[in-house]
């Protein structure tokens, strides 16, 4: 039990370390709305706090509300993020004030509790599990913000191994059943569970994930032109917005550039492509002949092991994300090219399932059969139907504290400031798409 609550200890300090890193900037920068699409940076840092004071203080703890008063405020549902820059806000000093004083509390209840009593929401330390994620979560957001807003201070150029583009192609996922979702995972969402069989027939995926390279063959064949490739509701997005390529290229002498943190730089061809909506990662997939895979499709290619018939915690097995594995946890303020870690392949050999971008899939953000709402209705509950489209895998930003071959996300399909891609899909019986 020990081994438990030191993990967590060092998960939630991992989360604090990236949120003070990433708003240790000037106060005016801080409370100002860089973009109409996301909070001021310094609503982020109190929320995480506000969050975990919610969670672990009041209702694992019983502690009495310190700052009862704040709670409106930092609540999303109440406040959309248009509204946030107008709210009388927590100045920066006072957000990590507060969210140092939540800390310390949490850290108290953490020594004090019995994880292992039967408790639907302490037991195996669940509720610091999603603390942690939570605020994992706000951070690469508050990194999405800091794109958007072409803030340099916090890039990173960490090294990154190399492209291997000589093994491009589709991997064969054989047809059968496979059991997506989970009922075991101590720290999974509702949204995740339960474990439910599900029977795919066989179907070709990437080995890897979309290509700068790739996709600007897609723009420079017309793609952004031709009604053909899109959905109608893409088409008219595109349309109505002038959209031409993805969020932060620009063209300029004869070549693809674009703009990562502040800095210009040419688009590298063997990375993945980000910053694209679902609306256009799906009219690619319709030019290349091909589709996006389902979420279904996407979890049995990362996870689904046919020879000892379950499910791995991650592409590579059980073993716990290492730097051989996958780009995770912002090593650098890039995705890793193709081919960069064969260590990570999955048993039907899909690479980088995990890292890099977040790969949109063509399915809504609906409920497992059997889903419960727990341990609030306004984290997955309220989100379902066909509204959202559910991304998979994580990101180069995203920790590995907040990736599972079962983690669900799901976003707006014409978002494109998130650090989102693709992998194409098709079937593979004749007759099929
Ligand atoms: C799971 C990434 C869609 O950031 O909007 C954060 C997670 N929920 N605070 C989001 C979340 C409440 C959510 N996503
Ligand atoms: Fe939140």
């Amino acid at each position: 039990m020990t081994g438990l609550k030191e993990r967590i200890a060092a998960g939630l300090e991992a989360g604090r370390a990236r949120s003070l890193a990433y708003t240790d900037l000037d106060d005016e920068v801080l409370v100002r709305q860089h973009s109409p699409l996301m909070s001021p940076l310094v609503w982020d840092l109190a929320h995480v706090g506000n969050h975990e004071e919610l969670w672990v203080l009041r209702e694992a703890g019983g502690i009495t509300p310190l700052r009862p008063e704040i709670d409106q405020m930092y609540d999303a549902f109440a406040h959309p993020r248009g509204e946030r820059p107008a709210l009388p806000l927590l100045r920066p000093d006072e957000a990590r004030t507060y969210i140092a004083g939540v800390r310390g509390r949490a850290l108290d209840v953490l020594d004090e509790i019995d994880l292992s009593r039967p408790d639907p929401l302490c037991s195996d330390g669940l509720v610091f599990g999603l603390v942690l994620q939570h605020e994992h979560q706000h951070d690469e957001t508050m990194l999405a913000t800091l794109q958007l807003c072409g803030l340099p201070g916090l890039v990173r150029d960490g090294d990154l191994p190399a492209a291997r583009p000589a093994a491009a192609g589709e991997v064969l996922v054989p047809g059968g059943p496979f059991t997506a979702g989970t009922s075991t995972s101590p720290w999974a969402y509702d949204n995740e569970r339960p474990a439910h069989r599900v029977e795919l027939p066989a179907y070709w995926i990437d080995r890897f994930p979309v290509t700068n390279g790739a996709y600007i063959a897609f723009v420079e064949d017309g793609g952004y032109s031709r009604p053909r490739w899109w959905t109608p509701h893409g088409w008219s997005w595109r349309a109505r917005r002038d959209i031409r390529a993805p969020l932060f290229w620009t063209r300029e002498a004869g070549a693809w550039w674009r703009t990562r943190f502040g800095r210009a730089e040419p688009v590298p061809p063997d990375e993945p492509v980000q910053h694209v909506s679902w609306y256009e990662a799906d009219a690619y997939a319709r030019w290349a002949g091909r589709r996006l895979p389902t979420e279904a499709e996407w979890e049995k290619a990362c996870g689904w092991d046919p020879g000892a018939a379950r499910a791995l915690a991650h592409p590579w097995g059980d073993a716990e994300p290492g730097p051989e594995h996958a780009n995770l946890g912002h090593r650098a303020s890039r995705p890793a090219p193709v081919g960069a870690f064969p260590a990570g392949a999955s048993p039907c050999g899909a690479e980088q399932m995990f890292g890099e971008v977040w790969e949109w899939t063509s399915s809504w953000f609906l409920p497992y059969p059997g889903f419960r709402s727990f341990p609030y209705r306004e984290y997955s509950e309220v989100f379902f139907g066909e509204i959202y489209r559910v991304l998979r895998g994580g990101s180069w930003a995203t920790h590995p504290a907040a990736v599972r071959t079962t983690f669900r996300n799901w976003d707006h399909p014409h978002r494109r400031q998130i650090f989102a891609g693709f992998r194409c899909a098709r079937a593979a019986t004749p007759g099929e798409s």
